[in-house]
């Protein structure tokens, strides 16, 4: 059996899991967070997610854990057969990783620790949003789904992405990103209304409280005496 090994918080975590269930996956969760020397052992950079198989192998990386789950579960498949399709969805991911998610994330110091943000790291990340939301556009069909008539990996990581991107485009930045690409806010929509989604969101709130109790003694331990 799978172990996932992370907290609900954390939408990469997320991401995973929702894999998991919706290839109705026997796995266990184990509550761990980041930067703690269990977690170490087995994500190299000390973050969550990362997945045990009953095997004893260990691999971080959300998008290489999907991957591998995929290879190693390939029925109710979540990628096209045609490889050029395949293509796309991982394309699609990882605009989405690389001009969505990670620019966002710049802000979570700052958001955490209460201090502001620097304007020209707000002009830095709206022009990277920026790009992401141009090739989005492009690659993007939502007919009904994020690549086209088949649900694929795509649907769930960028529908994780956006949380971040909802959450910080608008209390930061005052910006409704989702807004920006035609379909995206119904897609997202009905990706939410998921059973799986739900039974995620659920368990995400169940931990917050426990999350930001732990950043919180974070911050007080990292701050000088
Ligand atoms: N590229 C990684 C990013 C994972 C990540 O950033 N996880 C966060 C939690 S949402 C974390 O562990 N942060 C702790 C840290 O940055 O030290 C992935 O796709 O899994």
């Amino acid at each position: 059996m799978i172990t996932l090994h992370g907290f609900a918080s954390s939408n990469y975590y997320n991401l995973v899991k929702h894999v998991l269930l919706y290839k109705n996956l026997p796995f266990r969760e184990n509550l761990i967070y980041s930067g703690s020397e269990e977690l170490l052992a087995i994500s190299p950079v000390g973050k969550v997610p990362a997945i045990t198989t009953a095997e004893g192998f260990s691999l971080s990386e959300s998008s290489v854990i999907c991957d591998f789950i995929e290879e190693t579960y390939p029925t109710t498949s979540l990628y096209p057969e045609n490889t050029s399709e395949r293509a796309v969805v991982r394309q699609i991911m990882k605009i989405a990783e690389l001009y969505f998610e990670l620019p966002c994330r710049r802000f979570i110091p700052y958001v955490f620790s209460g201090t502001d943000i620097p304007k020209s790291l707000k002009t830095e990340v709206r022009q990277v949003l920026a790009r992401g939301i141009t090739a989005l556009n492009r690659l993007c069909q939502f007919s009904p789904w994020i690549a086209g008539e088949q649900f694929t990996m795509a649907d769930i990581y960028v529908y994780y992405v956006n949380t971040i991107v909802n959450t910080f485009g608008a209390s930061q930045l005052e910006w409704d990103v989702q807004a920006e690409i035609p379909g995206m806010k119904p897609w997202h929509d009905s990706i939410s209304q998921l059973d799986i989604t739900q039974q995620v969101e659920t368990d995400r709130q169940a931990n917050m409280p426990e999350f930001i109790e732990k950043v919180k003694a974070q911050i007080e331990a990292a701050s000088p005496k």
